[in-house]
Parts: C-alpha cells; sequence; structure tokens
C-alpha cells in the first residue's frame, strides 16, 4: 500500500510549506543528478551558480558565493567552520543570542568550539551589552538571527557586526526563515547594510522551494576556499561543500522557484501571510489572550497546556515555544479560512 504524503491543511507550526508549483516540477525532473560532481552534472551545477546569484540579489551581496546547501542547520554549521578555520586558535568561542537555533549546539559539537548563549533584550531581540561583554579575542564568530524560530524577531545586525569587527570576529546572519520575507520589511539585515560576512537563507521555508534546499552565501570567495577539500578522482578538484552526493533536486527546484517569485510573487506572499498573522494575532488579543506581537508572519500566543493538546487531538499540527506559548508559522500554505476554523475551534475546545 502507497502511503499518503503529509496533506498541509492542519499544519500550523512548520517551517516548511507546499512547494510551487514550478519548483517541484523542477525539483522531479533534476532528482538524478549530483551538483557535488559538476563535472559530470554540469546543467545542476550552472543552475547552481543561478541560484547563487539570484540569492545574491536577495541579500544586498554583489559577486556572491556561496552553494545549495541540505538546510539551514548544513549552513549555519559551515559557518561556523569558516570562522574557526579563520582564527586558527584552538579555543575559538561562538557568541550568539539564545534566540539562535539549535543547530549551532549542533556545530558547537561537531566543531569542537565553544558556543556562548547570551540572552535577549525585551523584545526578544540579542542584547547588545552582553554581546559586547561577551566576546573576546578567541571569538571566532557572532550571531545574528534575522527572523527567529520562535518569534520572528530580527536582531539588531548592524551593532552585532561592529561588536564581531572590534574583536576581529566574523558575523553571520542566520536568515533561513526570514530572508524570503525581509526584503520587503525595513528591517536592517542584509549584506550592504552591515558588516555581514556570511548569511543562511533557506529557499526551503518561506522561498517556496522543495526541500532539500538550503542556502549558504559567504562575501568573500577566499572565506568559502577555506573550506575546499581536494578531491582528487574526481573531475572537479575540489569540493567545499559538507556533504557529498547532493540533491540536484533541491538545486533546481530553489532556481525555479527563484525565477517565478522574486521579487513580486515574494512580496504578495509576504503581504498575505503577514495580514494573516496580524489576523490572527488580534483574533487571540480579543479573547484575551497574551500575545507577542507579530514583526514577521509569525504569531507566539500564551494558551492554557489542556486547550493546546485538545487542538492537537483536533488534528491541528501546533508546536510551543521554549517557554511554552503556542506558535503559528503563516507559511503559504496557511490561508486565512484554515485559521478562521483553528479560532473557531479554539473558542469551542476552550469553554469550560
Ligand atoms: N535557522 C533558523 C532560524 C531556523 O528556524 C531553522 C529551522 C534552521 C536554522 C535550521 O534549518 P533546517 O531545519 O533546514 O536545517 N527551523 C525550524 C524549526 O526548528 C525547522 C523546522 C521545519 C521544524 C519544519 C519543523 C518543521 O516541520 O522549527
Amino acid at each position: 500500500m502507497q502511503a499518503e504524503p503529509q496533506a498541509f491543511d492542519r499544519v500550523l507550526s512548520s517551517m516548511c510549506t507546499e512547494p510551487h508549483p514550478a519548483a517541484r516540477e523542477a525539483a522531479e525532473r533534476f532528482l538524478a543528478t549530483n551538483p557535488g560532481d559538476p563535472a559530470t552534472y554540469p546543467t545542476v551545477a550552472d543552475l547552481e551558480e543561478e541560484a547563487v546569484s539570484r540569492l545574491g540579489d536577495l541579500v544586498g551581496l554583489d559577486d556572491p558565493t556561496g552553494y545549495v546547501a541540505s538546510g539551514g542547520t548544513e549552513a549555519n554549521i559551515q559557518a561556523v567552520r569558516i570562522a574557526r578555520d579563520r582564527t586558527g586558535r584552538e579555543s575559538a568561542n561562538v557568541v550568539m543570542p539564545e534566540s539562535g537555533h539549535f543547530s549551532f549546539q549542533k556545530a558547537a559539537d561537531v566543531l569542537g568550539i565553544e558556543l556562548r548563549i547570551v540572552p535577549v533584550d525585551d523584545e526578544l531581540r540579542a542584547d547588545l551589552e552582553a554581546v559586547r561583554e561577551c566576546v573576546d579575542e578567541n571569538t571566532a564568530l557572532v550571531v545574528g538571527v534575522a527572523g527567529t524560530t520562535e518569534y520572528g524577531r530580527v536582531d539588531p545586525i548592524p551593532e552585532l557586526g561592529e561588536i564581531a569587527r572590534e574583536v576581529d570576529a566574523l558575523l553571520h546572519v542566520d536568515a533561513a526563515w526570514g530572508g524570503f520575507v525581509l526584503p520587503f520589511t525595513d528591517h536592517e539585515w542584509r549584506f550592504d547594510h552591515a558588516p555581514v560576512d556570511t548569511m543562511t537563507v533557506d529557499p526551503h521555508k518561506m522561498g517556496q522551494a522543495a526541500v532539500p534546499a538550503g542556502g549558504l552565501l559567504v562575501r568573500e570567495e577566499s572565506l568559502l576556499d577555506t573550506l575546499a577539500i581536494d578531491t582528487p578522482y574526481l573531475e572537479s578538484t575540489s569540493q567545499a561543500t559538507l556533504t557529498g552526493t547532493r540533491s540536484g533536486a533541491g538545486v533546481a527546484s530553489a532556481v525555479a522557484a527563484l525565477r517565478e517569485l522574486w521579487p513580486d510573487g515574494y512580496r504578495t506572499q509576504y503581504v498575505r501571510s503577514q495580514r494573516n498573522a496580524e489576523w490572527l494575532a488580534d483574533a487571540f488579543a480579543q479573547r484575551g489572550y497574551d500575545v507577542v506581537d507579530p514583526e514577521l508572519p509569525l504569531v507566539a500566543v500564551s494558551i492554557p497546556e489542556r486547550l493546546f493538546y485538545d487542538l492537537r487531538e483536533e488534528g491541528w499540527r501546533i508546536s510551543r515555544t521554549g517557554s511554552g506559548e503556542l506558535r503559528i508559522v503563516c507559511m503559504p500554505h496557511v490561508t486565512r479560512a484554515m485559521l478562521e476554523s483553528f479560532v473557531a475551534d479554539v473558542d469551542r475546545l476552550a469553554k469550560p
């Protein structure tokens, strides 16, 4: 018997979404290609260059280098690796706000660096004083998040860049989720806004590409070169990626989505998602729940634990922040009708 893939009609907490039809089609066509071997699979290798160049437009980087990774986790690990290798120090550390994604813990573990976690301020953004106090001569990297996983907040990236420069560390921006909505806001997060060295921006989240399509972008080619490993028996002589064989499907689908949607389609999507988030936040606020203001299309709201589990029983795919708030990510597949039906369930189940 064939299993049906998961339907998206009750998925409210995922950062994955239904791929754009063009992205789905491209993924299928390139399923059997491997951009890890560009001399054998030149078409997908060309597409990867196009992906990086198009992602460069998105993040304000002329002449970008980078590659399509398996996801934000790989891109973040690689950014930490670049920074560690650049310092050449035995005891390098990385300074990150507590709102940073758990992939940096994996990076620290795999790469043997110390991860220093600093608090966030009242607005759930990296506390600059705490960052300043935490960096030292062994700091290889300062991490800022542009669109946090739990609350959709954007750290003060230019200020984090200044602090990083003062101790000769690199600045990495994790825009894995936020990268495809932030271009339509006033936030300062891009390479041309601040001394950003590396960035994670994932086509397989808000970019509407098929999984797996993450993005690592690097300001200087020489930084990416620090990762290059010799590949003597392949036609191409070096490889800077973490994985070997990679998905050509992800690469082709990222290009297809970007060709189709950048910038107007993504702008329309951002506006729709943001309005949905604000509508949902209002609906909860009117009912007396404590809501975290949705700066980006992500709503966090305190609800009783019992209500959370009752909603899950109804089939809603929802999750909670570390502090226990319900978390709804207004991804492209999340429609107003879905949210209306969700709120109707909240009303019904919240009755004593
Ligand atoms: N950076 C940020 C800011 C993220 O939010 C995430 C993933 C990553 C990096 C890591 O990206 P990959 O998962 O692509 O390696 N954030 C989501 C989360 O942890 C991932 C996710 C996606 C979870 C879909 C569930 C799900 O259904 O919540």
